[in-house]
């Protein structure tokens, strides 16, 4: 049976739960934390979450993970099959991934986990956000997913990066980023209104309130 470690703070690891999810696997769930110790590093090589064991071995990357997922379950198609609209796919998601999550993470410390985000960081990361977002818009076709009128891949990593990313913007400039794009409020809506979604954030939800108030 696949297992899947991490936990429900880990956008990354939402997307990869999500994924196996509507895809309709069954899998144990392994709480884990990022970590650098030997053992789990020998998992997965950067001490990240998620990570999926899988009878071969273990993957880690949340992008190799959807990969291998649609290669062992191509019953129920996160891609499209056409080979050009499958890469309009994959480059939705690295665009969300690269231009606009990872920009905005340089900020989470400060925003998510009691730590202090410094005066440059706060400069820098704004107009590259920005441009991030000005190429999804480019990309993004609404209708009413990202990539067309079918649920992709695309949908499942902008879905998690928006929650984080919308929160800090707002945070730290007060800049609210789902209005910034025209077709990104209801996107979002009909993402959330497809029931493994509604269920998958109850959880998240539970977890996330339960970790913030531990202490
Ligand atoms: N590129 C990785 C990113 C995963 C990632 O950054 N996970 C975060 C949690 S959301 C993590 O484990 N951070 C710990 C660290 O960076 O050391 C992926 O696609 O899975």
């Amino acid at each position: 049976m696949l297992k899947l470690y991490g936990f429900h703070v880990s956008a990354y690891f939402n997307m990869a739960k999500l994924a196996m999810l509507e895809k309709g696997f069954e899998f144990d769930e392994v709480r884990s934390y990022p970590n650098q110790e030997d053992q789990f590093l020998s998992m997965s090589p950067m001490g990240k979450i998620p990570c999926l064991e899988a009878r071969e071995g273990f993957l880690s990357e949340t992008i190799a993970i959807m990969e291998f997922l649609e290669e062992i379950n191509p019953e129920v198609p996160l891609f499209p099959a056409d080979p050009f609209e499958r890469a309009k796919v994959r480059e939705l998601m690295r665009a969300c991934e690269l231009y606009v999550e990872l920009p905005a993470r340089r900020l989470y410390a400060g925003v998510f986990f009691g730590g202090t985000n410094h005066e440059q960081t706060v400069e820098e990361v704004r107009p590259q956000v920005a441009r991030g977002l000005m190429a999804l818009e480019k990309l993004a076709k609404f209708e009413p997913y990202l990539a067309g009128d079918k649920f992709t891949y695309a949908d499942i990593v902008a879905y998690y990066t928006f929650d984080k990313v919308e929160k800090t913007m707002s945070e730290v400039y007060g800049w609210d980023v789902m209005s910034e794009i025209k077709g990104l409020k209801p996107w979002r809506q009909q993402v959330a209104s497809r029931p493994i979604v509604h269920s998958l954030d109850i959880v998240i939800a539970q977890d996330v309130e339960s970790f913030f108030s531990k202490d």
